[in-house]
Parts: C-alpha cells; sequence; structure tokens
C-alpha cells in the first residue's frame, strides 16, 4: 500500500529546478508520484514503504544539489 509524505525542498530557483527535482522522484524505485512546488517549496511524494522510505528519498533530493527535509 501506498503512503505519501511531504518534502521541504530548499535551492530550487526556477522552474527547471522544480521539473528536475520532479524527475528525481519520479525515477527512484518505489515512488509512484511526485509533484513539487516553486512558490511553497513543498513536495508530496507518493510511495511504496517496501521499497523506499522518507531518508532514502530526502537523500536523492540532496545528491542532486538540493537541500531537503521530510515534514513530521
Ligand atoms: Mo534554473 Mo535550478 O536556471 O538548479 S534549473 S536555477
Amino acid at each position: 500500500k501506498a503512503l505519501s509524505a511531504q518534502f521541504r525542498i530548499g535551492g530550487m530557483t526556477c522552474a527547471n529546478c522544480v521539473n528536475s527535482v520532479e524527475g528525481i522522484l519520479k525515477r527512484l524505485p518505489g515512488v509512484k508520484g511526485a509533484v513539487v512546488a516553486l512558490a511553497t517549496s513543498l513536495g508530496e511524494v507518493e510511495y511504496d514503504p517496501s521499497v523506499i522510505n522518507k531518508e532514502e528519498i530526502v537523500q536523492a533530493i540532496e545528491d542532486a544539489g538540493f537541500e531537503a527535509a521530510f515534514l513530521q
């Protein structure tokens, strides 16, 4: 069963950043969907917790050069 988590993402300054973060997220194994908003610096990710966890999602965003933290 998929879970949904919200992430605060730092360092996105233009719409292309949003597209690249979304692309990174959507290619991760276990990620079913991702929506990232520039105005709020928030991302929502739907994922399969048997494949990937929130810490690994944060790490993938940081590996791409952005800052990330999950909310709660
Ligand atoms: Mo826009 Mo983001 O030129 O790393 S792609 S700032």
